[in-house]
């Protein structure tokens, strides 16, 4: 079988490094190269057991930079790209809105020009529920991908404006392409600053949990593994200039997800304070599967089976996380935060 070149970018993050990882592994014969800037969310040490397989490759660039960008793609020939690069977090959407126009919205057009020049066989663009905006807490209404966009958080509006480019594309230059849109992600090597692996790490020193409002807004939580699943199924199989909603049907009110991890972990409800509400919260997300089920995608994992599993993974790799918190990320928890501890 011909070896296939496949693009992952953001594949030093959380979502992508899994991916990473789950195609260097499942497919021997396809070269998977890792594409990455390295920001704050980005490190090479999740890969170390990857690193010296020979289908294993990565390379520091900014998506954003056309030159270097244009010329990898002219060199490279890639077959497939898979976009996951962005800037992710909501909270710092709020804080400075101009750097996630210019990687979710710039990067993602000159990806998607690098891609239209050589003619890639498919252009999957990794987008999430949040472009939908918000539902009712009404437990009958579902984010389908008839849906119409209303972004609520900058981050979401750079993530909506990055799907209509890529749509454009589609349209107007026949550019082959999927557009995935996944419910919150939980897993192995999730970024500390997100609600769950903040929580875990956070319980594990003893230290406050902040919860933002009354701790009543619903998140649906798939694991990252079903996440690259379908990924994966949507490269190979999704049809030409389709939307696949991503979401394995598992609400849960935030406070609700904070008590499983105290409890699991055996610790105090005390630790949970309740903190000034996001500017702008959405309420609700919730995903309705069907199309991308209908295309051959179930997940694995239940939100319990998944979150035991998360949290024996944080148990285990506490050197990953510690690294992180450690860091740079005292200032970032600082300023966006006031707890004493
Ligand atoms: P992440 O923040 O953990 O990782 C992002 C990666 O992109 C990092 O490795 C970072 O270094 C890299 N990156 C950032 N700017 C870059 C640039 N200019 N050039 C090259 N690389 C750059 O994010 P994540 O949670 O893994 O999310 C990955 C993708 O999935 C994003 O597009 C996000 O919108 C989408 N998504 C995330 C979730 C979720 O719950 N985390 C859910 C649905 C969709
Ligand atoms: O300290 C916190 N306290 C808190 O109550 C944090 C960080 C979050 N929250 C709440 C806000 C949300 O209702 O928890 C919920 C989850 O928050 P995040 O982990 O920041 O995720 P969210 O804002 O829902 O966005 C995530 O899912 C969709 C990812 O970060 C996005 O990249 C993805 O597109």
């Amino acid at each position: 079988m011909a070896r296939k070149k496949i693009l992952v970018t953001g594949g030093a993050g959380f979502i992508g490094g899994n991916f990473v990882q789950y195609m260097v592994n499942k497919y021997p014969h396809y070269d998977i190269f890792n594409l990455d800037l390295l920001t704050y969310a980005g490190d090479l040490t999740k890969h170390r057991e990857i690193e010296k397989k020979d289908n294993y490759f990565f390379v520091k660039v900014d998506i954003a930079d056309r030159e270097s960008i244009m010329s990898l793609f002219e060199k490279e020939k890639f077959d497939y790209v898979a976009h996951f690069a962005a800037e992710s977090h909501v909270d710092r959407s709020i804080t400075e809105p101009g750097i996630f126009v210019q990687t979710n919205v710039l990067g993602t057009q000159v990806l998607l020009d690098a891609a239209k020049q050589i003619n890639v066989t498919k252009f999957v663009h990794v987008s999430t529920d949040e472009v939908y905006g918000e539902l009712d807490i009404d437990p009958t209404t579902f984010f389908t991908e008839e849906t119409p966009l209303q972004p609520n958080s900058p981050y979401s509006a750079s993530k909506a404006s990055s799907d209509l480019l890529v749509r454009a594309y589609h349209e107007t230059f026949g550019l082959p392409m999927n557009i995935t849109r996944c419910s919150n992600n939980y897993g192995p090597f999730h970024f500390p600053e997100k609600l769950i692996p903040l929580t875990i790490s956070r319980v594990l020193n003893d230290e406050k949990v902040p919860v933002y409002g009354d701790g009543k807004n619903i998140r649906d939580w798939l694991h990252v593994i079903d996440h690259c699943a379908a990924i994966d199924l949507v490269l190979h199989k999704g049809i030409n200039g389709e939307v696949y909603n991503v979401g394995g049907h598992n609400e849960r009110k935030n406070i609700e997800v904070v008590k499983t991890i105290i409890s699991t972990l055996g610790k105090s409800e005390d630790l949970i304070e309740f903190v000034t509400d996001r500017l702008g919260h959405d309420k609700r997300y919730a995903i309705d599967p069907t199309k991308l089920e209908k295309l051959g995608w179930k997940p694995n994992y239940t939100f319990e089976t998944g979150i035991a599993q998360t949290i024996d993974w944080y148990l285990n790799n506490k050197l990953w996380w510690e690294q992180i918190i450690n860091g740079e990320y005292q200032n970032y928890f600082k300023k966006q935060y006031s707890l004493n501890k």
